[in-house]
């Protein structure tokens, strides 16, 4: 992106230096002020494409662009309508492309009382799109990278000129030199641990010294230079292209950072719900036992989300949740205003289409109106039919989760168009019989209930992300839980998440010593454990496991589109099987600190007449004569058997 201002020399001659020092023009009112001629600061989208949209709103920020009249040199691009705010610090123009729009550099001048300014909008044609866009399915294991904290591949970039101070390993919550340049020249690691797609927190514009973790954006149209440039990012994407992987964009249309231009200068007086000074907080008045919940094994441990899903709450019950600012800190973007759902869904597509990326994770969900989801969802199916979109849904409760899944309308006659959610029911369950004594039939308990859901079969099964402490370090864990939790998250329906870190047995307890950086990710780390050399025995038995289960998933398509039935369950054991016309699985899961003996009838059931099992994993021992199995499971173990 290029701009330009006919009477700021500055701007014909050096744009760059322009646009990169943005902040300081907006941290310097009295230098705007000071000058009475219009100038163009920034451009959001910087650019498109040919025939993606008919239309395009373009944000254009500066100073004294009170506009009288805005053209642009293509035929085919028309000023549809303008508006000027903030007394003249930002202008929307509204663009209409002609069918015969080709690429090229489109260049509109802003007339205005005083003077006039103009800027550039490459429109570029699309890249081939056979090999983008394709979406997720349950062919697919999802692998969740924090950027910052996973390998530093280029070391010039720790310490950015324009953040002075926010790079500082020993502390927990600094930046710690992590970038995108590191994740490319470890994707031959992740192609060989066998998952199949990355989930990256948010990598947009922070900066600020603790948002290494990306959800608290400066600007919306940048990488954070922390983590490289966009050009690092598409690479990145190419690169996982060519070994056949996928990217998933974080995309938090909920906030933005405190430190937002927009947060001193809102491009509409309604931009955010509230301002800095005024605003409700996501705080939910409403009480844990308000809905009798709050004792017991599935206390709420995130907001009462359950308003958001119940026909007889009020208004008011719901409105701290959509309206309030995140941890009353975050500002609250007003999506039910058209012209930030628009640049909200603009922003998307540029993303996407930018680095042809196979779907999006979607923060902070349920926090956003449903009117937006649906239209947003809208927006992308119509150029990406296949996109994938997860949504963050923090309940234990998938009469909750299932709420915000579109595909099905609600009682509020709105379908959010979401593709699918983590599966935190399914989080919550693993974590509480592995860790808290609570029976394993807590998750045939959760699994009945897919049929809340239009396409279980796309539910994200995980049991860590960045959000909560590692299980390997929870109280009472163990290698051989954490084991289990990896053997049942991949071996259950729909398409599964892992952590980084959590192969190679990573420890860590909440947030932020979940996040440490992992070992051998810069240079002259102690440890490498990207190799098996630098890993301990345990850590390296750990690693072995976890590649084996990927590569039996990838072997085995009963492990991944296999129908799922239950063969048993009690307090202590799981036994489910998966079938497709070509082989039937058995999984046993055994919770039990003793062996145990359990002799399963098949009659019946799809392991009817199994006259032989071969182990496939674990050390179950496991005969079948016909009438029933019988499985010898290990303690605290996962097996998986064929059976014939
Ligand atoms: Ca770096
Ligand atoms: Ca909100």
């Amino acid at each position: 992106m290029k701009l330009r201002s006919s009477r700021v020399a500055l701007a014909l001659v050096l744009p760059s230096v322009v646009f990169l020092n943005r902040d300081a023009l907006f941290a310097d009112p009295q230098a705007a002020q000071n000058s009475d001629v219009p100038a163009v600061t920034k451009v959001e989208p910087p650019n498109w494409w040919v025939g993606l949209t008919p239309d395009l709103m373009v944000l254009v920020s500066g100073h004294e662009l009170q506009v009288t009249q805005v053209t642009c040199n293509l035929p085919d691009v028309v000023v549809g309508r303008t508006q000027t705010t903030q007394g003249g610090a930002y202008l929307f123009v509204w663009l209409k492309f002609g069918p015969q729009l080709r690429s090229g550099t489109v260049v509109c001048r802003a007339r205005t009382p005083t003077g006039e300014a103009s800027f550039e909008l490459p429109i570029a044609a699309r890249q081939p799109t056979a090999q983008r866009f394709h979406g997720l399915s349950s062919d697919d294991v999802v692998y969740l990278i924090m950027p910052d904290r996973f390998a530093n591949g280029d070391p010039t970039n720790d310490e950015p000129a324009e953040f002075p101070g926010s790079h500082d390993r020993t502390k927990p919550r600094a930046w710690h030199g992590g970038d995108l340049r590191g994740i490319r020249d470890h994707v031959p690691y992740l192609k060989d641990l066998g998952v199949t797609a990355l989930w990256l927190t948010p990598v947009v514009k922070n900066g600020a010294t603790e948002d290494y973790h990306g959800y608290g954006a400066v600007d919306l149209y940048a990488v954070d230079p922390h983590l490289g440039s966009l050009d690092d990012y598409k690479g990145l994407a190419a690169d996982l292209r060519k070994q056949r992987m996928k990217l998933l964009f974080d995309a938090v249309p909920n906030h933005v950072g405190r430190n937002h231009p927009w947060v001193n200068q809102p491009p509409l007086p309604d931009w955010f719900h509230g301002s800095a000074e005024k605003h409700l907080d996501s705080y939910s008045p409403i009480k844990t036992s308000f809905y009798g919940n709050g004792n017991g094994a599935e206390a709420i441990k995130s907001d009462p989300f359950e308003a958001l899903a119940d026909p007889h709450a009020t208004p008011a019950m719901r409105r701290n949740l959509t309206e309030g600012w995140f941890s009353g800190i975050l500002p609250d973007l007003n999506s039910e205003n058209p012209t930030v759902a628009t640049y909200l869904l603009q922003n998307s597509i540029w993303w996407i289409e930018s680095a042809g990326l196979d779907g999006l994770r979607v923060d902070t969900f349920p926090y956003v109106s449903r009117t937006f989801w649906q239209q947003w969802h809208t927006g992308l199916r119509r150029i990406y039919p296949n996109l994938t979109t997860v949504g963050e849904v923090f309940h234990p409760n998938p009469a909750v989760t299932s709420f915000f899944v579109g595909g099905k309308k609600d009682w509020d006659g709105i379908d959010t168009g979401l593709s699918t959610v983590f599966d935190f029911p399914l989080f919550f369950a693993i974590r509480d019989v592995l860790l808290h004594g609570a029976p394993a039939g807590r998750i045939t308990n959760v699994l009945r209930q897919d049929e809340l859901y239009p396409h279980p079969d796309w539910l994200v099964p995980f049991f860590a992300n960045h959000d909560v402490p590692r299980l390997i370090s929870e109280p009472g864990s163990s290698p051989e839980q954490a084991l289990s939790a990896f053997a049942l998250t991949l071996t259950l329906r729909g398409i599964p998440e892992l952590y980084y870190g959590d192969e190679v047995g990573m420890a860590g307890g909440g947030d932020p010593d979940n996040r440490h950086d992992f070992p051998g990710g810069w240079a002259g780390d102690a440890r490498n454990l990207f190799t098996p050399e630098g890993r301990t025995p345990e850590q390296q038995r750990i690693f072995a496991a976890v590649q084996k289960l990927l590569k039996l998933r990838r072997e085995h398509g009963a492990l991944r589109t296999g129908k799922l039935f239950h063969l048993f369950s009690d307090d202590g054991s799981y036994v489910f099987l998966r079938e497709t016309d070509d082989e039937r699985l058995v999984i046993a899961f055994n919770n039990q600190k003793a062996q145990r003996i359990l002799t399963i009838p098949s009659a019946n059931t799809p392991a009817e007449n199994a006259q032989s099992v071969r182990v496939l994993y674990g050390d179950a021992f496991a005969a079948a004569n016909g009438k029933e199995l019988k499985i010898t499971v290990p303690p605290r173990s996962v097996s998986i058997l064929s059976v014939n």
